[in-house]
């Protein structure tokens, strides 16, 4: 029997996957006019994601753990991990030819392709390739996260930091990879959020949660309490809320936070919670950077029927001003989110 022959007969004996490159392809096929460009893209990005896994799931075998010996750009020390991801994610995205330039956490600035397809395509791509460094020695869960607009300067000339400055409700697509007890790739092109696992057996992505809507109320509240003096009058008050006993409102809610954003976000995603880093009195802008953390983690937020604010403004509606913009963080499930702006605005 050939080869073609035979996965026909799997489907036919009722072998139930939908793979990532399946399902964006059917997605694409509902958009009229689409030339399978951001589809080539979204394919790249997934073959990256399985490399990165794989390394990842070698981290003790082989040498990838420790410090790569560089401070990045936020005055971080880069961690080996960090470097690889960035190379392959950067790798994948100019060997798809439809993105012409990237902004990563590891640069300081854009990073243009300027080869001949990569100069006419349409998407540029903002991201945190490795996020979590702090967890990567552990063995606990870390992520990468990415973002997509169309760019605005001119097909076939160089990309401009303007693309890159976009406001995050022009996002065309967002997504993260969370590399934990099993590998999941979660993205959105604006129809809703939808998740895949990735089947080490056969090396594909497959559709594990189709349509995935976030609880509007929830028990988990997660933030990082070491910096509870520096927080505003309003953050402690809502995180004394938090605990207050109350059985109306099920309360005292859970603390949980593992301090890696696409595992924290992830969890709250699937369980109902809400995620907070604000300002403290260390990081009066936040810690969080606007463009490759908060604006594609904002867009699925919403996407997924929850809500992302920096305390009062849609993440999504902020004017970035600059690559690297910081700003206080607040995710997760709407009726949390009002409630802790409740508090804010109180105690302004
Ligand atoms: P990174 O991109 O350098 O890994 O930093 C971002 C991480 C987020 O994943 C996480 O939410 C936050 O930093 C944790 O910070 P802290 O250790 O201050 O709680
Ligand atoms: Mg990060």
């Amino acid at each position: 029997m050939g080869l073609q022959n035979q996965n026909l007969s799997f489907q036919m004996k009722g072998y139930n996957i939908t793979t990532l490159n399946e399902f964006i392809i059917r997605r694409q096929a509902n958009i009229p006019y689409a030339k399978g460009e951001l589809s080539n893209l979204l394919h790249h990005i997934g073959i990256a994601a399985k490399v990165v896994h794989k390394k990842v799931n070698k981290a003790g075998l082989v040498d990838v753990l420790g410090e790569a010996g560089n401070v990045n750009i936020q005055g971080e020390h880069q961690q080996k991990l960090d470097v690889f991801a960035d190379m392959q994610f950067t790798a994948a995205l100019k060997d798809s030819g439809e993105c012409c330039g990237i902004a990563s956490e590891e640069d300081q600035e854009i990073i243009t392709f300027e080869d001949e397809l990569s100069l006419d395509g349409k998407y540029i791509v903002c991201m945190d390739p490795l996020d979590g460094s702090s967890n990567i020695n552990v063995n606990v869960s870390i992520g990468t996260i990415f973002s997509i607009y169309r760019r605005i300067s001119p097909r076939g000339e160089k990309a401009q930091l303007i693309d890159f400055l976009q406001e995050g409700n022009k996002q065309i697509a967002a997504g993260y990879i969370i590399y934990g007890s099993s590998t999941m790739l979660v993205y959105t092109t604006g129809m809703g959020v939808n998740g895949f696992t990735l089947d080490t057996g056969i090396g594909e992505f497959c559709l594990s949660h189709p349509d995935i809507k976030t609880p509007q109320d929830g028990n988990i509240y997660s933030v990082n309490e070491g910096n509870y003096n520096n927080f505003s009058e309003g953050v402690k008050k809502y995180i004394k809320y938090c605990q207050d006993k109350d059985k109306e409102t099920k309360r005292p809610y859970t603390a949980r936070y593992i301090g890696s954003l696409v595992a924290d976000f992830h969890r709250n995603l699937l369980k109902g919670g809400i995620f907070i880093y604000p300002q403290t009195a260390k990081a009066p802008k936040g810690k969080l950077r606007l463009l490759y953390e908060c604006n594609p983690i904002a867009y699925i937020a919403e996407q997924a029927g929850g809500k992302a604010t920096d305390g009062e403004q849609r993440i999504l509606d902020l004017k970035p001003e600059s690559l690297h913009q910081r700003v206080p963080f607040y995710t997760g499930s709407t009726k949390m989110i009002d409630k802790a702006e409740e508090f804010l605005k109180k105690y302004k």
